[in-house]
């Protein structure tokens, strides 16, 4: 079958009616920055479902502004997946059940290129009216409720929160959470997926109880006594990506591009203070120092525009710690470091979302070659694993689920750039 027929099979065969599940075993819910990813890709196969599945997406947007990184579907058993809605205990006015933490805002930038997808489409539907004062009431969340260190950065206050939960990026700070006990939550994840694939026992233990505490005073960012809170550079530079979209979303709206343009550039501003020793590091509010490991989350602000730290970045990618072009794809963290495991999740292998936006990337900065070989190592790596979730970055074997929604979409994404 081609690889173009195969990609567009799992995304039907992930797809619900209104939006579509990462995977069927392992994720049978809405996720906030897959739903993103998989629109991209979608809109090229299927552009009014690209637009639903953004839609439904918002339709779990709290009053207070944020994207919940969970939207539940009632359909599905209640404790298909842990933590299910019985443990976050959170619903929009409109009765929609949602997790209470968010992920990476790579939403307006994935409105826009949906849009651009089909623009008679999008206009007849009134796409980007409809979307756009919720993509700003989601951003301004981010900016006002979130800046917890007060520098114009925005802070996850959970692993979850960043996409990558158990990158050695978060090992110190988590070290610090007392674990809930293990007899209190029965994980789900290790029905579907091998062990050796996943986060450990403790490292769930202490994801209980971050989302447990932040639950018990009702999500509320100014009473929740945080014990994990960190500025993290993938979370960050997404967001001024996606100021960028929105300021594109406001000019073609006929509104003033103005306010999202400088928004990106106070961001971009903040974001350097995070640049260090070649590449951009997360920044811990515990003792307000920058975290150790190297990680692609911090590769990830290649994509930001006009970035003044594109030539040493470039030097670290291709450099021994993640070796891009000699590895597949991009590994999740430095292959030299002393928590590198190629197999488990976010400490070492690689991811399709990552490497697409490292892609993008490169394409942006006209590094054509580097760029074009990601994007065959991708669509080779998609045919080989049908569509993993995660690879080993050495031999490229198939790691965590399969028919993983957001592999197969930007699969599609790719096949359509040179
Ligand atoms: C927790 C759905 C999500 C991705 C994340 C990935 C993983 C969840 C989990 O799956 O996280 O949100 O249960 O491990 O780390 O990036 O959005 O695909």
């Amino acid at each position: 079958m081609e690889l173009r027929d195969a990609a567009t099979r799992v995304l039907d065969k992930n797809w619900t009616g209104r939006s579509t599940v990462p995977s069927r075993s392992l994720y049978p819910h809405q996720w906030s920055w897959d739903s993103a990813f998989i629109a991209i890709g979608l809109r090229h196969a299927a552009p009014q479902r690209a637009q639903i599945e953004l839609e439904s997406l918002f339709a779990s947007q709290w009053q207070d502004g944020r994207i919940p990184h969970i939207n539940f579907s009632p359909s599905v058993p209640r404790d298909a997946y842990f933590p299910g809605p019985d443990f976050w205990q959170a619903s929009t006015p409109g009765g929609v059940e949602t997790s209470g933490i968010v992920q990476p805002p790579v939403h307006a930038l994935a409105v826009w290129l949906t849009h651009q997808a089909d623009e008679g489409e999008s206009v007849r539907r009134d796409f980007l009216a409809r979307l756009y004062p919720k993509i700003v009431a989601w951003h301004a969340y981010l900016r006002e409720r979130r800046d917890l260190g007060g520098r114009g950065l925005v802070s996850v206050v959970h692993p979850w929160e960043s996409g990558m939960d158990n990158s050695p990026a978060w090992d110190e700070a988590l070290a610090r959470v007392e674990p809930a006990p293990p007899d209190t939550f029965t994980r789900r994840d290790t029905e579907h997926a091998s062990g050796t694939d996943r986060p450990t026992d403790l490292d769930y233990g202490r994801y209980v109880r971050l989302a447990a505490t932040y639950r018990d005073h009702r999500y509320d960012d100014t009473r929740t006594p945080f014990d994990f809170a960190l500025e993290d550079p993938c979370f960050n530079a997404l967001l001024i990506v996606s100021e960028h979209a929105l300021a594109s979303i406001a000019e073609e709206l006929s509104l003033d591009p103005a306010p999202h343009l400088s928004a990106a550039a106070e961001l971009t501003t903040a974001l350097e203070r995070l640049f260090a020793n070649g590449n951009f590091h997360a920044r811990d509010l515990h003792d307000d120092r920058l975290v150790g490991a190297d990680t692609i989350s911090g590769l990830v602000p290649l994509l930001v525009p006009e970035l003044r730290q594109v030539d040493e970045l470039l030097a670290t990618a291709r450099g021994p710690k993640f070796q891009l072009g000699q590895v597949r794809l991009v590994p999740s963290y430095d292959l030299t470091g002393p928590a590198f495991d190629r197999s488990r999740y976010w400490r070492g292998p690689s991811w399709f979302n990552t490497a697409w936006v490292i892609h993008r990337g490169l394409a942006q900065l006209g590094y054509d070659e580097a760029a074009g070989v990601l994007r065959d190592g991708v669509l080779a790596l998609a045919a080989e694993t049908t569509f993993a979730e995660y690879v080993d970055p050495f031999t490229g074997a198939a790691r965590g689920a399969r028919d993983f929604s957001w592999t197969a979409a930007l699969t599609l994404d790719l096949l359509r750039s040179t």
